[in-house]
């Protein structure tokens, strides 16, 4: 419950009583007893909630019990007040569609597939996938803080519930450290944060201290993969000689500082912090990071290195590192903008007809293809231009803004204007795929995500536009009876269906589409950073003992 439906009524005094002498008296008694009695019940909220999240929760995450106008109207009035120009005629009248498309998902999750990791919308069954090992139920947990963001308070009890009693990690399979970490240790501290219920810090605690054997390598990097019941990891077979990955072993720090504070166990920062310190031993080629490092003997695999899948949310994770510890961790500052300066140099290109990419790089080869994994990148240059050095804020604009615009191109470029997973430059085309194994969407949200940061730092109404243009596109091609379901190949006349609804759709799409069309106070930056699953984590005051970065 938001803290201000927490907060006392206030009382006008009886001014129909006796004397004037006695009725100034009593009315200043009055006005005293409930002056102080608010004062109380303030301190006594702030004292006996558990920890802060109540009060993040109402003060920070604005709802309609706080404010009835938050979310953005394109019509109204109140919209062109808040956000300068007046928004485009063509856009849609009412906000509840992200809501309906929320509801939709989830109530066929429900119906079809409750329990299960994910949802096959088409057979209107449950689907898992072994990246979870045994552990259920990774649409509800993904699910949470969207459902409460979007006062869907009915569904989150619901699911709430189902984590209660049904949340298990005690059990004999391998789970993909890095997945679990994003979904469901993000999604349960989110849903903590929010909504103030200590299932979700419990949970979230209880599988942390289930990830930590994880990092009992030679160097303390840890495996991708974990059985949680022995603790033994081991790495993908398929990765350069038994390496670690750099997106997968890069991207447990928000989380891990996080369950720190939560739990007053320094050692799921000391684990992350020590990642740093192995990858700071290094040398990088050009100042770029290498995919694969083995955790055995620190040394990096073969020499790829990419934006998108493999390397991706490393990057975002230096600078949300800094960002979450209220711009006291330098380190993580420093290491974000020396390596976006690396990959401007060796890996960003401008095409013949000028769209900017990022290419990948293998071995000192550029390879002239960018993933849809790659398109977070505008929005992770735009969240950290304003802290860029050396006048750089606004050339790092211009190149989120480039990066957004080529990513739209991606999708306008095809038959369903959804994006491809790939699309090349190279042998005569720009910002189109190639290969038929490069031509599937699985309803991933990198191409949204970067539209609402910049639609938040810029407020250009095209990206609002371009935000519609995709939900037009998931309406007609991807929503089924049963859900929404990713697709085969975007180039098609007709949609074929690959029967899935990722847990990501819900953790993610759906939440960047609400918030690219809410007003900017709901989530402000000022207090909330997202994980890489789009799950809001509060910024960790520098005026706390609580200080991330000293953590350890
Ligand atoms: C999500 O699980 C996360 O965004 C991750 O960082 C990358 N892949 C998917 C969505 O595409």
């Amino acid at each position: 419950m938001p803290v201000a439906t927490l907060l006392p009524f206030t009382t006008t005094p009886n001014r129909k009583s006796a004397s004037p002498t006695s009725f100034r008296l009593t009315e200043k008694f009055i006005l005293l007893l409930v002056f102080s009695a608010f004062i109380t019940l303030c301190f006594g909220a702030i004292f006996f909630l558990p920890d802060s999240s109540k009060l993040l929760s109402g003060v920070f995450f604005h709802s309609s019990a706080v404010e009835t106008n938050t979310r953005t109207n394109p019509e109204s009035n109140s919209d062109s007040v808040q956000h300068g120009p007046s928004p485009n005629p063509t856009l849609p009248i009412h906000g509840d569609w992200s809501e309906s498309m929320m509801k939709h998902a989830w109530d066929s999750y429900r119906r079809y597939a409750w329990g299960s990791n994910e949802l096959r919308p088409v057979s209107k069954q449950g689907h898992s996938s072994n990246l979870f090992g045994d552990i259920k139920g990774a649409t509800i947990v993904d699910a949470l803080d969207t459902l409460y963001i979007m006062e869907m308070f009915e569904e989150f009890d619901v699911a709430t519930d189902w984590v209660e009693k049904n949340l298990d990690f005690n059990m004999n399979a391998e789970v993909s450290v890095f997945e679990v970490n994003i979904r469901f240790v993000g999604g349960l501290l989110s849903a903590y944060y929010l909504s103030g219920k200590e299932v979700f810090r419990r949970k979230a605690v209880e599988l942390g201290e289930k990830l930590l054997p994880a990092f009992k390598t030679p160097t303390g990097i840890p495996w991708a993969l974990l059985n949680l019941k022995s603790g033994i990891g081991r790495n993908w077979p398929w990765a350069s000689g038994g390496s670690s990955i750099l997106a997968e072993y890069g991207t447990l720090h928000l989380e891990f500082m996080h369950l720190s504070k939560l739990s007053g166990n320094p050692d799921f920062a000391q684990k992350v912090m020590n990642i740093r310190k192995v990858l700071n031993r290094l040398d990088k080629p050009q100042g770029l990071y290498p995919n694969y490092l083995n955790p055995n003997s620190g040394q990096w695999g073969q020499h790829h290195v990419s934006v998108g899948g493999l390397g991706d949310s490393f990057y975002e994770y230096l600078l949300k590192a800094w960002l979450m510890s209220d711009k006291t961790d330098e380190e993580g500052k420093k290491l974000y903008y020396d390596a976006l300066q690396a990959i401007e140099t060796n890996l960003m290109r401008k095409s013949s007809s000028g769209l900017t990419y990022i290419a990948e790089w293998k071995g000192g080869l550029l390879e002239h293809k960018m993933g849809h994994l790659t398109c977070f990148a505008g929005g992770m240059i735009a969240l950290g231009a304003d802290g860029a050095p050396t006048d750089k804020t606004g050339h790092q604009m211009e190149l989120a803004a480039e990066l957004a615009r080529t990513c739209h191109e991606s999708y306008a470029r095809t038959a369903l204007k959804l994006g491809p997973e790939a699309f090349r430059f190279d042998g005569g085309v720009e910002a189109i795929a190639t290969r038929q194994n490069e031509k599937y969407f699985i309803l991933r949200p990198e191409v949204i995500e970067t539209y609402m940061y910049m639609w938040r730092f810029t407020h250009d109404p095209k990206y609002r536009e371009w935000g519609w243009e995709a939900v037009q596109a998931l309406e007609q091609h991807c929503k089924v009876e049963g859900g929404y379901s990713g697709l085969r190949d975007v180039y098609a006349a007709s949609p074929s269906h690959d029967d899935v609804q990722q847990s990501f759709y819900l953790a993610e799409t759906l939440k960047y589409l609400f918030l690219l069309f809410s007003d900017d106070d709901h989530l402000p930056f000022e207090h909330w950073v997202f994980n890489t699953e789009a799950h809001p984590l509060p910024i960790l005051r520098r005026d706390k003992t609580d200080r991330p970065n000293e953590v350890e």
